[in-house]
């Protein structure tokens, strides 16, 4: 059996040895551990926070938190009660079951809308969310069904906490993309054109790049990660620093130097689906080297 359904997670092995764990709070990915091409010793490539809240009593502080119908604090009229990030990361899924192929096991996890959810936002609607891990590969796939009678707007994001050395670790190809910065007041933002083509968290990063390229390289020490997405125009790299991360509570101490998060998302503007209508949002993390 390739996958364990625990009472709150799913534990999911891959015959050549990697591993994921998906919490059904919030979906969220908690662990993906895999070797590389070279070195096939399972590592863990993402981050949680050992202080992180596991229990559902908030979003977790790291791994791979889904993102929808809202990034960031709402700004479309429809999203003005939903939280930051919207619900999805903090509703709990559904199971629904496993598949397995001689290269990759992929489980599905369901999300409908609940009264609670109804009063936040009142529309209908199906999430699946699939992930999908192979030997050095994890992909993640968000479908988003309108089964309201009406058009809805929603944003979507993998908010992907990489475990990388931020005071080493780069992103690229970032060069020319415009992106808005979060940390400045809302006041004075204003789009700029990234002048470098591999981008450092040296100095805290909250950007938001829009129509960047869809493929990312993460990369420290001849480490090397790749992502891939599909229908994600933007990208968020994020890290918050020494000092706005000591201030996260949830965060560990010294936290803020073990992440950096490249969120792929359609988060400029807003996705229109139309009634009866799927968008699928897809990225795959591939580990390179080491
Ligand atoms: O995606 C970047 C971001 O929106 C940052 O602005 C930062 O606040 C981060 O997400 C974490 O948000 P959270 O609600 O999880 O504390």
């Amino acid at each position: 059996m390739q996958v364990e359904q625990l009472q709150d997670r799913l534990v999911v092995k891959h015959p050549k040895g990697s591993s994921t764990e998906i919490l059904l709070y919030g979906a969220t990915v908690l662990s993906w551990k895999s070797g590389s091409p070279k070195d096939h010793t399972p590592v863990e490539r993402l981050f949680v926070s050992s202080t992180a809240s596991l229990d559902g009593s908030k979003p977790v502080r790291g791994g791979i938190p889904v993102v929808f119908p809202c990034f960031g604090s709402p700004s479309h009229p429809d999203h003005m009660k939903l939280g930051q990030h919207g619900f999805a990361r903090n509703s709990v899924w559904k199971y629904d079951g496993y598949t397995e192929t001689p290269d990759f096991v992929t489980v599905r996890l369901t999300l409908e809308s609940t009264p609670a959810i109804h009063t936040l936002w009142p529309k209908s609607f199906h999430l699946t969310y699939v992930v999908e891990l192979g030997e050095h590969t994890l992909s993640t796939d968000l479908h988003v069904k309108n089964t309201s009678a009406a058009p809805f707007d929603f944003q979507a994001l993998f908010h992907n906490y990489i475990r990388a050395p931020a005071k080493e670790v780069t992103v690229s190809p970032l060069q020319n993309i415009t992106y808005y910065d979060k940390n400045e007041p809302k006041e004075e933002r204003r789009l700029k054109l990234q002048s470098k083509n591999a981008v450092d968290v040296l100095n805290p990063s909250d950007a938001v790049y829009e129509n960047a390229g869809q493929h990312y390289t993460v990369a420290w020490r001849g480490n090397v990660l790749d992502i891939t997405t599909h229908n994600l125009k933007d990208v968020t790299v994020w890290n918050a620093g020494e000092k706005a991360g000591a201030k996260i509570v949830d965060m560990e101490p010294g936290g803020w130097d073990r992440y950096i998060c490249v969120e792929p998302g359609y988060v400029r503007g807003f996705y229109r689906l139309g009634v009866g209508e799927t968008w699928v949002g897809h990225q795959t993390i591939s580990v390179k080297t080491i």
